[in-house]
């Protein structure tokens, strides 16, 4: 017998993604069910070759469900993921609003599975940030080799990350700054026009001048690879559709030469190293669409950091998949693996 998963907000952009991920990796589920607001009700969305139909969350009975997979944003999580998690179902949530609750944890698999088991507390598990979890996926390894000091990023953040609307609104601006006859320049989801531009500015801004993205990249980095870590983010919108890309420099504890980050990387879990110093021998976000892999390339060393201690790397991944619902699968596949037992 297998298992009966609920899918929170599956009209969305990591919704929908949850749906095929399950699908395209025969999810052990005897029973997948699309959640979403009322508003979304009727609406149908695929699940491998069937389509479903969307029912609402707010009347929906939970007993019996094993699994909620939650990406409906905060409001929603704070609300029902707890009331769900009562009622029997293991939450899996993709927002930020239990990630730093000591008594949830905040898992990469590739990076710390071994701390799921503390899920019994809650019954809650929090996804990272999607520019959180595609540079711990390349971090762990090099960390276990030569114990990272500090991190210095830069991102290089899609529209997709901010969902259905931010990217309407890159699709809109571009159609009406090439033909005037179409409307929709003016910006809503983004503080600037996104089209043809870059904006230094995801979620809000804090007392200290960085904004709540840039702090989820130091505080999740520590819950998930080591509390021990420095890090400091610059995290950027681009008009790119889909693909969080980062540039990262890190200053190690003890030396690594670029030949043996290549080769740990190439080992690691996760990862997929793209490295050749000539043209096109790198990664861009529109290659790794779809994908599951987090892209390393331009591995080189940092010289500005002595004694061999330094590299830097460029890391991407598609946000909708490793950055959220390929995560909150793989979290699933574990829990199912490892953790759930089905009553007889
Ligand atoms: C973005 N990273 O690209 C954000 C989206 O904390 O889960 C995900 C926000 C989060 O806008």
């Amino acid at each position: 017998m297998g298992w009966k998963v609920a899918v929170v907000g599956a009209t969305g952009q990591v919704g929908r993604e949850m749906l095929n991920i399950l699908a395209e990796r025969q999810f052990p589920a005897d029973e997948v069910v699309a959640l979403a607001s009322p508003k979304s009700i009727g609406t149908e969305v695929t699940f491998g070759e069937t389509t479903l139909t969307v029912k609402s969350l707010e009347d929906y009975d939970f007993r019996g469900t094993d699994i909620a997979l939650f990406s409906a944003g905060g409001a929603i999580s704070a609300k029902w993921g707890p009331k769900v998690a009562a009622a029997g179902a293991v939450v899996i949530d993709n927002s930020s609003h239990f990630r730093m609750d000591p008594d949830v944890p905040l898992i990469v698999p590739e990076v710390n599975a071994h701390a799921l088991r503390a899920y019994a507390k809650r019954n809650i598990i929090a996804n990272p940030n999607c520019s959180t979890a595609q540079l711990v996926v390349a971090l762990k390894p090099l960390h276990d080799f030569a114990k990272i000091k500090r991190v210095v990023v830069s991102t290089y953040q899609s529209v997709s990350g901010a969902g259905n609307k931010g990217m309407d609104e890159l699709f809109n601006q571009t159609k009406a700054l090439y033909n005037p006859a179409f409307q929709g320049v003016e910006p809503k989801k983004f503080t600037k026009q996104i089209a043809f531009n870059v904006i230094p500015h995801i979620d809000s801004f804090m007392d200290d001048g960085f904004t709540k993205e840039e702090w989820k990249m130091t505080a999740e980095t520590r819950k998930i690879l080591d509390p021990d870590i420095a890090l400091t983010a610059t995290c950027v919108r681009v008009p790119v559709f889909v693909g969080h890309s980062e540039s990262v420099n890190i200053e190690f504890e003890n030396p690594i030469t670029v030949e043996q980050a290549r080769e740990i990387l190439r080992e690691a879990p996760g990862c997929m190293v793209v490295d050749r110093r000539e043209d096109g021998g790198y990664i861009t976000p529109l290659e790794a669409v779809g994908e599951y892999a987090t892209y390393i390339s331009r591995i080189r060393r940092d010289p500005t950091v002595e004694g061999g201690k330094g590299l830097a790397l460029w890391v991407v991944s598609d946000n909708l998949r490793k950055g959220a619902a390929l995560n909150a699968v793989q979290i699933a596949e574990i829990l199912v693996a490892r953790h759930l037992k089905k009553a007889a």
